[in-house]
């Protein structure tokens, strides 16, 4: 079963102006597409077709480098625009176990805002920012090079990431040149906190969606 690229849950243009349209219908219709298509080429023929993408993952090590590339270009995407909203932005409701969570294992929103930031900003070259659950469910903040993630067995602190925000200058380019740390506070702005919460509470029991 081939994988497909999923549809953007919003217009190109919803997220404006804090990601652009333009930059959002070169992101998923080329970018998104061509990681789905080479993964699909990657791994025709071979039993990686009878596995999920979080299998291929966990196992990457035993990969080629396309799978790992482009298995992680589409996961990672697929995650990114299921966690932003035009109706997103400011801080979880305090109904939301995400808002317990960050103030247990963050003491203030402002400060995981801030470690979540650096982890973007310090990430030299492309890669991710991630909010991820440990085992435990604890959350813990870190940063991935090129399409690598949280769930891939090479990676340096693994977990099951719930926020993840793209870096590569792709993302941004277009509207804020070399401007990351504009694009990474105007991220702020759409995060999909009702998205993020309900991932944080399947982090651990199997049901996540991808
Ligand atoms: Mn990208």
């Amino acid at each position: 079963m081939a994988f497909q690229l999923p549809d953007l849950p919003y217009a190109y243009d919803a997220l404006e102006p804090h990601i652009d349209a333009r930059t959002m219908e070169i992101h998923h219709s080329k970018h998104h597409a061509g990681y789905t298509s080479k993964l699909n080429d990657a791994i025709k023929g071979t039993d990686l077709e009878k596995k999920s993408i979080k299998e291929i993952l966990a196992g990457v090590s035993k990969h080629s480098g396309a799978v790992r590339n482009n298995g992680g270009g589409f996961y990672n995407h697929s995650l990114f625009w299921s966690v932003m909203s035009p109706d997103g932005g400011g801080e979880p409701s305090e109904r939301m176990n995400i808002h317990k969570a960050i103030m247990r294992d963050f003491g203030s929103f402002d400060d995981f805002k801030k470690q979540f930031s650096d982890a973007a900003g310090t990430r030299f070259g492309s890669g991710w920012a991630w909010l991820c659950a440990d085992k435990n469910d604890k959350l813990f903040i870190t940063s991935t090079p090129n399409q690598d993630n949280p769930l891939m067995d090479v990676a340096d602190k693994q977990g099951t990431p719930i926020l993840g925000l793209d870096v590569w200058e792709h993302a941004y380019y277009l509207n804020y040149q070399n401007r990351r740390p504009d694009y990474i506070g105007a991220f702020f702005n759409v995060i999909n906190w009702a998205e993020v919460s309900e991932r944080y509470n399947n982090a651990n029991d199997g049901a996540s969606k991808f």
